[in-house]
């Protein structure tokens, strides 16, 4: 989960029940104005315990749940920020790619020719390093819109949060490299951080 989904996540909470309470006073005023105009009090008239308990209670509760709602979300958020970020190491040649985990998980093309896999979490900055071994190539994922230059003999590092699982399926080397230029695709998959936890665990 993002910045942006947290943040969309609370003020959906927060606003339905800041309409609602602006609306409940806004009535009750009306009510009490029309109501009460040219009426005398009888004596005792301005005491209601029991509805001013409720309502003190209902504010209560409301309060509770948006304090606990804000706190959960910042934990989240910090979570987060804390958490190195998951690293994927990509190494192109002619004409393949290897995506390399942390804990040593390798994924590269199958000997059948079904293109090697990139496995990466959804709602998080997924961090690669990326180089080449022979020549330039250039890193491509049409659906996240973003490609990026590939050189030999250099580090090249970049960010992209995949917004969510099946976002992307699929990427290419957009950078005319040779013979088999066309052949050089991955396939893109894109799991809940569990399950991508999961995978990179079960290797
Ligand atoms: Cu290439």
């Amino acid at each position: 989960m993002n910045t942006r989904d947290v943040y969309d996540g609370l003020a959906a909470l927060y606003v339905p029940i800041a309409a609602a309470v602006f609306a409940l006073v806004v009535l009750a005023l009306v009510w009490f104005v029309w109501a009460g105009r040219r009426r005398a009090q009888p004596r005792g008239a301005d005491e209601h315990n029991r509805v001013e308990i409720v309502y003190a209670g209902v504010l209560a509760a409301i309060v509770a749940v948006l304090v606990v709602a804000t706190f959960r979300a910042l934990d989240r958020e910090n979570a987060r920020a804390a958490g190195t970020p998951v690293v994927v190491r990509v190494v192109a040649a002619k004409w393949d790619w290897r995506f390399e985990y942390p804990g040593g998980r390798v994924e590269t093309s199958a000997p059948d020719g079904a293109p090697a896999q990139l496995t990466v979490p959804a709602g998080e900055p997924v961090e690669f390093r990326a180089t080449s071994v022979d020549v330039l190539h250039a890193f491509w994922v049409p659906a996240m819109k973003f490609q990026r230059q590939i050189e030999p003999g250099r580090e090249t590092t970049f960010r992209l949060e995949f917004p969510r699982p099946g976002f992307a399926t699929s990427g290419a080397c957009s950078f005319f490299c040779g013979l088999e230029h066309a052949r050089m695709r991955f396939s893109v998959r894109i799991l809940p951080r569990d399950e991508y936890d999961a995978w990179v665990r079960g290797r």
